[in-house]
């Protein structure tokens, strides 16, 4: 019995024995499985933060930074809507080239006639083509080419240098440089100058304005538009938009409204916001239509009720040549005009038609238009004029 208990001791304690190595070691390799993907887990854990925040992120972000780059015009648009002109003293330079290059058709001719050794009666009448062809008017023409033959046969004047002299100087006297040629901008009696522009359609009223403007503020004024031209809503707006260029603001009325009670309160806003120039836009009127000449004189007089207005100009087209002279003629019947701009000179090679205005209208030309960029509008001076005709025969 002794040895049967001793024997089942012995039983159970190696049973307890092996139990006790094998179950370690089948746990020993159970574990190791999972340390061993959460140590990698861990050690590849660095290079997926380098990855993600620091490498990618500003990749991810690269479109949000160009984000703001693409939102920034808007908030810059602002700044460039005033625009700054030119220099005044750089611009007739620009223009007097400009308008050499496009009178260079008279220019050449008469060179051609000038250059012969005598002139005989064939020349002079080509002088006087010339001239008619340049849109001088046939009686402007007459009368310049007449003193200027009195003059070469009295002064004996024999090289071309010395009739071109003094042809330059017969044409200068043909454009009468003494007329006065300011434009009465300046504020007066504690009121603003008022100019009102008219003309016939596309003559360029609502650039000329424009132009105006942006030269008048360059030289430090405070100016303002009426929008008069209530027939068209693109005219309002058109002005609208000089106005932004150039830093004035405009005052404009209802579509098909009332152009006299707009113009009106125009004035009115500058007299109240103590502004220096009104300039007043009209509509573009045609000539024969009774009706719409009259309102435009009714403009005027509505105007007038704050005081007389200061410069009516007239525009003309240049490239309209004789017949805008005719066109124009109603206009100074209607309203009291004090100067003319021809515009579009750059697109006529008949840069005569300033004398024939003049000598048919007897209105100073006081502007011209050269283009239809917001600096290509100059003061008229007759003798830079005439360099301008003549300067291909120097
Ligand atoms: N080449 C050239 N074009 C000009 C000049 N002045 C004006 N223009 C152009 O002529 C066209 C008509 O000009 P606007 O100022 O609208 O003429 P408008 O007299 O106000 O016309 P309406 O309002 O229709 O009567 C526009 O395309 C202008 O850019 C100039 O001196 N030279
Ligand atoms: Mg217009």
């Amino acid at each position: 019995m002794e040895y049967v208990v001793a024997a089942v001791i012995l039983l159970v304690v190696l049973v307890v024995g092996a139990v006790g190595l094998v179950v370690p070691r089948m746990r020993r390799k159970e574990l190791p499985p999972p340390p061993v993907p959460t140590v990698p887990a861990e050690e590849e854990l660095p290079p997926l933060v380098e990855k993600a925040p620091v490498a990618e992120t500003p990749v991810t972000e690269a479109p949000v930074i160009e984000a703001p780059v693409i939102e920034e015009p808007p908030v810059a648009a602002p700044t460039p809507v005033v625009e700054k002109p030119e220099p005044t003293a750089g611009r007739l330079v620009r223009l007097r080239a400009r308008l050499a290059r496009s009178q260079s058709a008279l220019g050449r001719g008469l060179l051609t006639v000038l250059s012969r050794d005598h002139l005989e009666d064939d020349d002079w009448e080509e002088i006087e083509d010339s001239l008619i062809t340049a849109d001088v008017g046939v009686e402007a023409t007459q009368v310049i080419v007449e003193r200027l033959r009195e003059r070469v046969r009295i002064l004996g004047t024999r090289t071309v240098a010395g009739v071109r002299e003094q042809l330059t100087e017969e044409l200068i006297a043909a454009l009468e440089p003494d007329l006065d040629r300011s434009l009465h901008t300046a504020p007066h009696d504690g009121r603003p100058a008022v100019l009102m522009v008219v003309g016939v359609n596309g003559a360029g009223k609502t650039t000329t304005c424009g132009k105006i403007g942006r030269v008048l503020i360059a030289d430090g004024r405070t100016v303002l538009f009426g929008a008069a031209d209530t027939f068209r809503a693109a005219a309002t707006e058109q002005l609208v938009t000089w106005g932004e260029r150039v830093g004035a603001e405009t005052v404009r009325g209802p579509a098909g409204g009332d152009p006299a009670s707009v113009a009106f309160d125009a004035v009115k806003r500058g007299i109240d916001v103590g502004i220096d120039t009104v300039v007043v836009d009209t509509a573009g009127r045609l000539q024969n239509k009774v009706g719409l000449m009259d309102e435009l004189g009714k403009v005027k007089r509505v105007v007038e009720k704050h005081g007389p207005v200061d410069e009516t100009l007239l525009v003309l087209d240049a490239t309209t040549g004789q017949n805008g002279l005719e066109q124009a003629r109603v206009f100074t019947e209607v309203v009291d005009v004090t100067g003319v701009v021809l515009t579009k000179l750059d697109g006529t090679a008949k840069g005569g038609i300033v004398i024939a205005v003049q000598r048919k209208l007897g209105i100073p030309v006081k502007l011209v238009g050269l283009g239809e960029g917001p600096d290509d509008l100059a003061p008229f001076e007759p003798a830079a004029f005439v360099e301008a005709l003549l300067g291909e025969t120097a």
